[in-house]
């Protein structure tokens, strides 16, 4: 948001001066000096759509976090512009040029949705974070899963990840699972597909692969998108090792608690908080120096202790390493996994909940804005849209005043009152729209709110100018 380069007048005047011309702005002034928000990634791309993350959502200062985009939450110029293969998607920094690597699991244009993860190297807890996501180049290739941008890059961080409940890794040690049982992946997850486990005889088994399974006595994170259908056999979520005292990783539910069973020692409940039938996002950390075994529900701490053994390296020594079933064929999972992953090291507290508001609600966790054009934020770089959803947005409240504005006041209207061109509140100062039609962003209001949906939108241009 940055008005600064407006022009050399002072603060105050720019002030007085937008708002006088904004006051009497029922037409186009098209030929505002006024700026773009950052720079252009590179003029082979066409479009870009703002991502923030809110600020309200993150404690402390994440590092290394893979933010989630649902893609469905992206505006339809996104998907009517977006490449089927996607290989024209790139995304920056909030300078609108530094890169940050990316995996494109899933799009499907055809229901305009699809699942995108990105790196963010550091997320702030202060002010809002932002990002870039470009798209629009017929000629652009795409990313391979090793390039400095690729899918591996935004898991440096994990030794196993998988979208899909366990048959293929993202991570570049591409431990892909074998099925068992008849397995397979495909079933509606959290975020796209999991894996429905039947309880009789799936599994996926995974390799033995001291890259992917956090082995010795190391920091540790496991994580899974799970749902319990039944509880009777003790369901596991994970088992690997050998038959000896600490070699064992064994991951159960036992009567709503989630229960770190290692071989012979004791074992480490949480409190007994998980659910039959829903969703819900377990966590598991343990810390090599304090020995602590930390759990975690839906982002919460649930509990945990301190374990009072030692853990040894081994995998694939004895036992085969697998996801739903115990390596020995019992305590089958009845339900479903999605999102599941491992690292060797400890995730902190504040990312644990972040990722859970993240992957649980993607559109509260951040905030997309309008698809821009090329260049700087004059008026031919809104995307029109079609006539009959301009006509829908006019029908659907009562008679509109239309004032135009620009890219950083709409963004900043769709952050603090709502996402997307469709804002609606129940708090009469709230009831408006935004949208873009000639080229032009504007908001949409009724009449008689037309005075307090002024001050509002003068309000926040007098914020936007003391930013600048
Ligand atoms: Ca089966
Ligand atoms: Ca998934």
């Amino acid at each position: 948001m940055h008005i600064s380069s407006l022009s050399s007048l002072t603060p105050k005047i720019n002030k007085t001066l937008f708002f006088l011309t904004f006051l009497a702005s029922f037409f186009i002034f098209a030929n505002s000096t006024y700026a773009a928000g950052e720079a252009w990634y590179d003029s082979s791309w066409s479009n870009r759509v703002q991502i923030a993350i809110d600020a309200d959502n993150i404690d402390g200062t994440l590092v290394d976090f893979p933010v989630y985009v649902d893609l469905s939450d992206l505006p339809s110029g996104f998907h009517n512009t977006v490449r089927t293969s996607g290989c024209d998607i790139r995304m920056t920094q909030a300078d609108g040029q530094t890169e940050v690597p990316f995996e494109l699991v899933a799009q499907d244009g055809a229901n305009n949705s699809g699942e995108l993860f990105f790196l963010a190297s550091n997320v702030s807890g202060i002010n809002d974070t932002d990002f870039y996501l470009y798209f629009g180049n017929a000629s652009s290739s795409c990313y391979v899963a090793d390039e400095v941008y690729g899918s591996q890059a935004v898991w440096s961080q994990y030794s196993y990840v998988s979208h899909d409940g366990g048959a293929t890794d993202s991570t570049e040690f591409g431990s892909n699972g074998i099925a068992v049982g008849g397995i397979s992946s495909g079933d509606a997850g959290v975020m796209g597909i999991g894996t429905s486990f039947d309880g009789v005889d799936d599994e996926w088994d995974l390799p033995a692969s001291t890259e992917t399974f956090p082995v010795g006595d190391i920091d540790r994170t496991y994580q899974f998108w799970t749902k319990f259908n039944s509880t009777n056999s003790k369901p596991v979520l994970l088992e690997y090792g050998g038959a000896s005292s600490g070699q064992l990783v064994r991951l159960e539910l036992s009567e709503g608690s989630m229960v770190w069973r290692p071989y012979t020692y004791t074992d480490i409940e949480s409190d007994p908080v998980y659910t039959m039938g829903d969703f819900q996002l377990v966590t598991v950390t343990y810390n090599s120096l304090s020995k602590e075994v930390s759990f975690y529900r839906n982002g919460a701490d649930v509990g945990g202790g301190v374990f009072d053994g030692k853990l040894y390296a081994t995998v694939g020594k004895y036992y085969s390493q697998q996801l739903g079933a115990r390596v020995v064929g019992t305590n089958r999972l009845d339900g479903l996994l999605d999102e599941v992953r491992f690292k060797k090291n400890i995730t902190s507290a504040d990312q644990i909940l972040a990722e859970f508001v993240n992957q649980n609600s993607a559109s509260t966790f951040y905030t997309v804005g309008v698809v821009v054009g090329t260049g700087t934020a004059t008026t031919s770089n809104f995307v029109s849209l079609a006539d009959d959803v301009i006509d829908e947005i006019e029908n659907s409240i009562e008679y509109l005043s239309v004032l135009p504005v620009y890219e950083d006041l709409m963004a900043k209207i769709t952050k603090t009152y709502g996402k997307g061109r469709l804002v609606k509140s129940d708090r009469k100062l709230a009831k408006f729209k935004t949208f873009v039609t000639d080229g032009l962003g504007k908001i949409l209001f009724s009449n008689s709110e037309r005075q307090e949906i002024k001050s509002i939108i003068k309000d926040m241009q007098d914020i936007l100018l003391d930013e600048g």
